[in-house]
C-alpha cells in the first residue's frame, strides 16, 4: 500500500497512537504537507463520511477518526502555516463554528490557511451563539469574521448569526466582512443570508478574502 493510502486508512481506522509517526515518516519520504493532507488524510475522512452516511460506521468511531485527524494536523500545522515569511500581516480574522454545531476540523484548516497567508487568526471555538459572535467581534475587532457550519440543521443558526452581527451595527461602516463556509453551505445560501463572501474550501476562502481586502 502506498504511504498516502496508508495515511487514509489510518484516519478511517482511527489509529490515534500511530498517526503522528506515520505523518512524520511521509514527510521524511519527501511528500509535501499539502499532498499528505489532500491525497492522504482528507481521502480517509471522505471514506469516513461515506461509511457514516451508509450506517457502516458510528459516532464513536467517527470521533476517533476526527481525533486522529487532529493529531495528524499537529504535525502538519507548522509546515502548512509557514507560508511566505515575508508577507506582512494582512488583517485579523475571527473564526467560529455556529450554534448547535461541534464540527471543527474544517475550521482548523481554514485557520491554518489564513495564518499561512499572513493573517492573524482568533478562533473562538465551536457551538458559538450569535450573541457570543457579536461579543467576540466587539472584543477582538477583526477585519473578517468566518462562520463554519457542517450540518443542514445548523445553517439557520448561521443565518441568525449574520443577522445578529448586522443588527448590532457591526457592519454599518462596511469594514467588517463576513465569510461563510462548510460542506452544506453554497454561494447561493451565502447571498441569501446576506454574508459578504462564500469559500468552498480553506484555500478558496483565503483567496476570496485576500482579493476583497486588496480591492
Ligand atoms: C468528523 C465528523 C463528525 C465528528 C466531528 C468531530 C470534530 N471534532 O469535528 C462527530 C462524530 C462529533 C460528528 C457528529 C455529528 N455529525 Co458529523 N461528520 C463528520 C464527518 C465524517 C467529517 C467532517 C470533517 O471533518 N470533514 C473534513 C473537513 C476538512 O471538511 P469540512 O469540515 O467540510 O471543511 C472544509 C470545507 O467545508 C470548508 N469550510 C468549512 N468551514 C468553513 C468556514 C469558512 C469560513 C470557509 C471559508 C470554509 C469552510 O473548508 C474546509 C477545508 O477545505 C462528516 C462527513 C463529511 N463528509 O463531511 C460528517 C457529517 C458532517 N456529520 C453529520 C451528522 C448528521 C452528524 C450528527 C448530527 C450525527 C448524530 N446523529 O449525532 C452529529 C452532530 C454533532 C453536532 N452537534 O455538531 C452529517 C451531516 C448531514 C447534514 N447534511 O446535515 C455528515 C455530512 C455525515 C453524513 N454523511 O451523514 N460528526
Amino acid at each position: 500500500m502506498s504511504i498516502l493510502n496508508e495515511l487514509a486508512k489510518s484516519i478511517e481506522e482511527g489509529k490515534l497512537q500511530e498517526i503522528k509517526e506515520q505523518v512524520s515518516h511521509a514527510l521524511a519520504e519527501g511528500l509535501s504537507a499539502e499532498e499528505i493532507l489532500e491525497k492522504g488524510l482528507m481521502q480517509g475522512m471522505d471514506v469516513v463520511g461515506k461509511r457514516f452516511a451508509a450506517e457502516d460506521m458510528f459516532i464513536p468511531e467517527v470521533m476517533l477518526s476526527a481525533r486522529t485527524m487532529h493529531e495528524a494536523l499537529l504535525v502538519l500545522r507548522p509546515l502548512l502555516e509557514q507560508g511566505d515569511q515575508n508577507v506582512k500581516m494582512k488583517g485579523k480574522v475571527l473564526l467560529g463554528t455556529v450554534e448547535g454545531d461541534i464540527h471543527d476540523i474544517g475550521k482548523s484548516l481554514v485557520e491554518m490557511m489564513f495564518v499561512a497567508n499572513g493573517f492573524e487568526v482568533v478562533d473562538i471555538g465551536e457551538n458559538i451563539s450569535p450573541q457570543a459572535f457579536v461579543d467576540a467581534i466587539k472584543e477582538h475587532k477583526p477585519d473578517v469574521v468566518g462562520l463554519s457550519a457542517l450540518l443542514t440543521t445548523t445553517m439557520p443558526a448561521m443565518a441568525r448569526t449574520v443577522e445578529a452581527i448586522s443588527a448590532a451595527g457591526l457592519r454599518d461602516d462596511g469594514r467588517l466582512k463576513v465569510i461563510v463556509g462548510g460542506a452544506p453551505v453554497t454561494e447561493e445560501f451565502a447571498r441569501e443570508i446576506n454574508a459578504d463572501y462564500y469559500g468552498e474550501n480553506a484555500l478558496d476562502g483565503v483567496e476570496v478574502v485576500k482579493q476583497a481586502l486588496a480591492g
